[in-house]
């Protein structure tokens, strides 16, 4: 009879100041009857369960796609696009409500230069010309023979968190300020098989990578990435890509900027040198200090955001929370996240959620025993190339915020007493 009776437990560990606590706890018991003493309805545990109105009618019948709960409706992007233009702008994954490592496609961030293009499919080609030996011309259905490969990658826009470069901290959450990040699984074709196919030519260096939007965007890429580990995406999540997401293909450059992944794929053409098409040289630089731009910033370093505690989310009572969010490497694996809940003053280390991949989103959490008092809450990721994500201030030191693009710093979130949640600068 253990009814009334409060499971013993011994205290558990504090790992940081503030009450950031051993990132083990959750492996062990101790977490769980911390956290269900706080649950007001155990108490009323015994009672038996009214029976719903939803247990006494036959339910809802089958759908040939399904879709979610209407009770999870604001779990949902939001869009935000140029005014006088339909498509020009961008729509945000709700990370504060989504959990695990997978981007839902209904959920994947979208980036357009000038729209969706409604594309069909059999009239769709992908030409493979330049320093090649032999031109190449693919249908869908032709790409679909050839042997395919998965990867769960993330894609991430360089814009993406652009809005700490401001002086003062925006006050948003983290789908507006981080939301241009998604992570899936990309089934398709290696670029390298087919640019085997087509021979390449000694002198190519480069490819050009062109879309079949009416933005015509089309970014260079070292043939180097090319041959490596670039894929022909045609299936996203298992289903094909959206075509929002590039429909019937895209390309996938696994940690590289978003931009390059060009969508809708209608050429691929191999050079000696870089094409300097308008998307690389009057876009997606980085603008220096000095007047000077840093050009072909292709990697997204490591980086990491917290989904929860965030603002928009008010704490509740004070007791047992789990911080957690998400970290990602265009170098490869993330080696570790550490948690501070003192603004940076102490860190502990967060449990790495498997599975741990390379230019994967990973999800990492930490127990925390929140006080009811205040705190700054921040994540700080290390990849496996030894790469640190730097402060705030040392990215701004040392590149200007003039850049616009790539800021990976570590980001900080306020907890107020009384628990309002605010994005701060710390
Ligand atoms: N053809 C084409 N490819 C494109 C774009 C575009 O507008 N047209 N946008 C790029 C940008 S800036 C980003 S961040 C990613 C976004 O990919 P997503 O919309 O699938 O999230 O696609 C890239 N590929
Ligand atoms: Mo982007």
């Amino acid at each position: 009879m253990r009814k009334n009776k409060r499971p013993r437990r011994s205290e558990p560990e504090q790992a940081a100041g503030n009450g950031v606590l051993d990132r083990r706890l959750f492996l062990t018991g101790s977490a769980v009857a911390i956290a269900s003493a706080a649950l007001p309805d155990k108490a009323r545990a015994a009672e038996p369960l009214p029976v719903q109105p939803w247990m006494k009618t036959p339910g809802a019948p089958f759908t040939p796609y399904g879709q979610p709960s209407k009770y999870a409706n604001k779990v949902a992007r939001v869009v935000s696009s140029i005014p006088g233009t339909t498509g020009t702008g961008t729509s945000r994954t709700p990370h504060h409500l989504l959990d695990g490592m997978i981007t839902p496609n209904g959920l994947h961030f979208e980036r357009h230069h000038n729209g969706v293009p409604d594309i069909n499919p059999e009239a769709h080609r992908l030409l493979i010309h330049g320093l090649v030996n032999r031109p190449l011309v693919f249908t869908l259905e032709a790409l679909m023979r050839y042997p395919m490969e998965s990867r769960i990658a993330f894609i991430e826009c360089a814009g993406n968190s652009a809005l700490l470069y401001q002086k003062e901290p925006a006050q948003l959450g983290v789908q507006p300020i981080h939301g241009l990040l998604s992570c899936a699984e990309w089934t398709g074709v290696r670029l390298a098989t087919l640019l085997e196919e087509a021979g390449v030519d000694p002198r190519a260096q480069w490819i050009l990578a062109e879309g079949a939007d009416s933005a015509g965007m089309s970014r260079s890429v070292p043939l180097a990435k090319a041959m490596g580990d670039a894929l022909i995406a045609i299936y996203q999540n298992g289903e094909p890509v959206r075509p929002s997401n590039g429909y019937p293909m895209r390309l996938l450059l696994p940690g590289y900027e978003g931009n390059m992944n060009v969508k809708w794929l209608r050429r691929i053409k191999l050079t000696e040198a870089p094409t300097m098409t308008k998307d690389e040289t009057s876009k997606y630089t980085i603008l220096q200090n000095d007047g000077k731009s840093l050009q072909f910033c292709f990697t997204q370093e490591a980086k990491s955001v917290i989904t929860r505690p965030s603002p928009g989310l008010t704490m509740g009572a004070p007791g047992l929370y789990e911080i957690t969010g998400l970290a990602w490497s265009g170098y490869g694996k993330i080696a570790k996240v550490e948690v501070s809940a003192d603004g940076g003053a102490s860190w502990a280390l967060a449990a790495l959620q498997e599975p741990v991949l390379p230019m994967a989103v990973t999800r990492f959490r930490s127990p925390w025993r929140w006080d009811g008092g205040p705190a700054t809450l921040q994540s700080r990721a290390t990849d496996d190339s030894g790469y640190v994500q730097p402060s705030r201030a040392k990215l701004i030191a040392d590149r200007g915020a003039r850049g616009n693009y790539h800021f990976n710093g570590i980001a900080s979130w306020g907890v107020a007493q009384g628990g309002e949640v605010k994005h701060v600068y710390a």
